[in-house]
């Protein structure tokens, strides 16, 4: 069913069109004349300019979705890491050409236009990013769909470096205008919190029950554009900012007491101010739980009152929607919608309940238990003392329904039950996800079954079909086609244009791998991605690399199980091997470490290893010794827009967790797709990602997950593989005797005695292993020309980690939708 187009809201695709428009933005929208304008104000005009381009297909969809009333899938998630926008916008709607050329007309560069813009930083790390991909990726599947989240007035923090020591700094990615996104006061939704329940008999002469709430805040929806590939579809996600219900008291600000009239609205706008910095970890906070309800509070009224028509039966509506639970932050939504359909609609308890089992279904994005998010009984009762109540009785009758699947076992009848009872009574929102979601998702094949036998085996025994895989997936749009042109046009001329939604079409590139004349130009394109990091880098940062070097490449947010220190204990023992005259400096290969990593704000360890970080690099960097033949380099506040340069340029990638912590990993799917080998361990989608591309082309070490099961349980001591390796011992000694401190051993103290008497996540224990490794990773690259035909093969065979895929195996496994033909195209 194809519309054609409004003409008076689409604009004219020529050169002659867009400046036009552009400069009647330039003059209506922003008030300023060329010779006037500011970069920013060039930056909002044109963004505006190309928000044109996307917005009648907007508006169809919308309109078009109104009338088809197909099953949607909502997305729920408290991080949206969406990156910058107008590139994506430029590719989505196909006018990068006219755009190009028409500012070149004006005598404007597009690259400079391109850096005023702060990239929306609504997420910590993979969580947030994934979101990002999946909304992308259905949008360019054509289904239905919406993502509901929150609008931090300030995103994850800007990492800062002073004397080497992480500093974070606010991001205020608002402050100088937002030109993609659409406020709408109009549709605001109003929020409870606190106070009390009461109950009532209803007309019927029944008990129920009732939420008198203490105050409440308003929640402002603004929407953004999701436009899918060149497809006719923009979906749209709405992300939810706080007000106050009164801005100003002006009695009281009569009265001389300014700080106490604004007081409520402060209040209330604390909510959406800032995105919690945390990775992986939860932080007990209020705060955090407001965050949580307010945003599904919102999302879920803003569906029932204004998505739905009218008249729509609530009892359909499982064919209509599922709610996507992206983790436990938004599994508060499964109480409210219990409350919104019996306290609300008069529905009974048995009916809410059938409804509400079908309508959510829950992923889950870790192995760490101090992950699984807990939210105190006591605190709970304070902010939702409705929602607590609901929450026992779910708890009550699966319980019971426990005790008769399994008679006389209490144990487990308390292992399985939704609240713990220690170390404080808390409800475990994992377990109320699982008993009410219709299924239950890990992230990659290794982390399901992880989930299904250890973390939920209770549940698995219980509920064995709820449980599935879906494994994670980037999108190729932003993450090939968009940072990685020059490959792009290759793959393109090699094979057509449909990898671009077809990514599992890269295969038809494996041939390729053994043409000498295509290896050649891979092996530019990645030297010529190099050079643009090069750039970026001295420009950004003021750091100096080489474009000949081996681009060894470790990104991700600081943590210990993600082991950015055993990559630290590498770069010392070549620095060790070649200071110590063991290793002539001629016969080492130029490389160059890369770090990219933010450790969360009260995450000491986490701190201490970027300190070690930056000065094991200082050390290196000016060491004559080395002739800079190693360098490391840590530029500071590692994001979305810094990834797109990096990741092509990458030539060796480092995933290297702990086995059986990294849930899947998803920085390690977009370097393969950009042609670095891995060098991993198998944990994660790395397990998936070495079996497509073949042991000959994936550098695998390491414990396997049931042996470092085995290790831990015989009680692991670290001391004894330091007393046994006398390359780590030197490595080790190297910190403790201050190499990289100017002589000071206390500095890093805490690290090296970390290690040698706790070392949770077995660095030493896989260090031999690492070394070896990377002894075959050194080897491997002395032949240039296998090299690249590795990285091709990479290439050629990464396809299934597309986020099409994984929306596609999501649609099959879980949400029971499809596709719906675009409006138009
Ligand atoms: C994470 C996992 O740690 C990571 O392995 C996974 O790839 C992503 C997306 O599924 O989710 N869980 C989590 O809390 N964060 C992640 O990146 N922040």
């Amino acid at each position: 069913m194809s519309e054609s187009l409004d003409p008076i809201t689409v604009p004219d695709r020529t050169v002659e069109g867009f400046v036009q428009e552009f400069l009647r933005e330039l003059h209506f929208g922003q008030g300023v004349d060329m010779s006037r304008a500011s970069t920013n104000d060039k930056y909002l005009a044109l963004a505006r300019t190309v928000r044109h381009h996307l917005m009648s297909r907007w508006m169809q969809t919308l309109r078009h979705q109104g009338q088809v009333q197909a099953k949607s899938v909502a997305y729920l998630s408290a991080e949206f890491l969406l990156g910058r926008q107008l590139d994506n916008a430029l590719l989505a709607a196909d006018i990068d050409g006219i755009v190009t050329e028409g500012l070149t007309s004006l005598g404007i560069d597009l690259d400079d236009l391109r850096q005023a813009e702060q990239e929306p930083g609504l997420g910590n790390g993979g969580l947030g990013r994934l979101a990002a991909c999946f909304i992308d990726s259905l949008a360019t599947l054509s289904v239905p769909s919406i993502g509901y989240g929150i609008r931090y007035e300030y995103g994850i923090f800007r990492q800062t470096f002073v004397d080497g020591w992480q500093v974070e700094q606010p991001d205020t990615w608002l402050e100088l205008g937002s030109p993609w996104e659409f406020p709408h006061p109009e549709a605001a939704v109003k929020v409870n919190f606190g106070g009390s329940t009461e109950t009532y008999i209803d007309d019927d002469g029944n008990a129920r029950s009732r939420w008198l709430p203490g105050w409440s805040v308003i929640g402002v929806p603004y929407n953004y554009m999701v436009p899918g590939y060149r497809n006719g579809r923009v979906n749209t996600l709405r992300l939810w900012s706080a007000r106050a219900e009164k801005s100003f008291d002006l009695q009281i600000f009569n009265s001389g007491d300014y700080a106490d009239a604004v007081r409520a609205q402060t209040f209330a706008e604390n909510i959406s101010k800032v995105l919690y910095p945390e990775d992986s970890t939860p932080q007990g906070k209020e705060l955090r739980l407001q965050q949580q309800y307010f945003f599904v509070a919102c999302s879920l009224a803003d569906f029932l009152d204004n998505v739905l028509p009218g008249d729509f039966d609530l009892t359909k509506l499982p064919d209509r929607i599922v709610f996507q639970l992206n983790d436990t932050h938004p599994v508060i939504a499964i109480p409210e919608l219990m409350r919104l359909l019996v306290d609300d609609r008069g529905w009974s308890w048995e009916d809410a309940w059938a409804v509400t089992q079908q309508v959510f279904a829950y992923t889950c994005h870790t192995l760490l238990p101090e992950a699984l998010e807990v939210w105190s009984v006591d605190l709970l009762g304070r902010l939702l003392p409705r929602h607590l109540e609901i929450i026992y009785r779910i708890n009550d009758e699966f319980l019971a329904q426990v005790r008769k699947a399994y008679p006389d076992d209490e144990l487990r009848v308390r292992r399985m039950s939704i609240i713990a009872e220690f170390p404080e009574r808390a409800v475990r929102m994992a377990f109320l996800a699982t008993v009410a979601g219709a299924k239950v998702n890990g992230v990659a094949e290794l982390h399901s079954q992880l989930l299904r036998d250890k973390v939920l085996n209770d549940f698995s025994a219980y509920f064995p079909d709820k449980f599935t895989n879906v494994t994670n997936g980037v999108t190729p749009r932003r993450f090939v086609r968009m940072s990685n042109p020059a490959l792009s046009g290759l793959i393109t001329e090699a094979i057509g244009e449909g990898w671009v939604t077809d990514l599992g079409r890269l295969r038809e590139l494996e041939p390729l791998a053994d043409d000498a004349e295509f290896r050649r130009r891979f092996a530019e394109i990645k030297r010529g991605n190099k050079t643009r990091l090069v750039d970026l880098l001295a420009a950004r940062d003021g750091i100096e690399i080489s474009p000949d070097a081996m681009l060894d490449v470790m990104v991700k947010r600081l943590h210990e199980y993600k082991r950015q220190m055993l990559k630290l204990l590498h770069v010392i023992t070549l620095y060790d091997r070649v200071t110590s005259g063991e290793l002539p400096i001629d016969q080492v290969t130029p490389r160059t470490f890369a770090f990219g990593a933010k450790a969360a704000p009260g995450y000491k360890m986490a701190k201490q290893i970027i300190g070690l970080i930056n000065a094991v690099g200082r050390t290196i960097n000016t060491d004559p010794a080395l002739e800079r033949r190693l360098r490391v380099a840590f530029p500071a506040n590692y994001n979305v827009t810094l990834a797109e340069t990096l990741v092509p340029a990458a030539d060796l990638s480092e995933q290297i967790s702990l086995a059986g912590k990294e849930a899947s990993g998803t920085g390690n799917m977009k370097f393969a797709l950009n042609g670095a080998l891995t060098i991993g361990t198998d944990d994660g989608a790395n397990v998936e990602i070495r079996q497509l591309v073949g042991d000959d082309h994936f550098f695998l070490f390491g414990l396997t997950e049931p042996e470092v099961a085995d290790i831990v349980d015989a009680g692991y001591r670290p001391s004894t593989y330091y007393a046994a390796n006398p390359t780590l011992r030197r490595a080790l000694d190297h910190i403790a005797h201050g190499t990289f401190s100017g002589g000071d051993q206390r500095v890093f103290e805490p690290v090296v005695s970390n290690l040698l008497h706790e070392d949770r996540f077995l660095v030493l224990a896989d260090f031999q292993s690492y070394i070896d490794a990377q002894d075959r990773v050194e080897k491997a690259y002395a032949d240039q020309d296998g090299w690249t035909r590795s990285a091709v093969l990479n290439v050629a065979r990464s396809g299934f980690f597309s986020s099409d895929r994984s929306i596609k195996d999501y649609l099959d496994r879980i949400w029971h939708a499809e596709p719906v033909a675009p409006p138009f195209v």
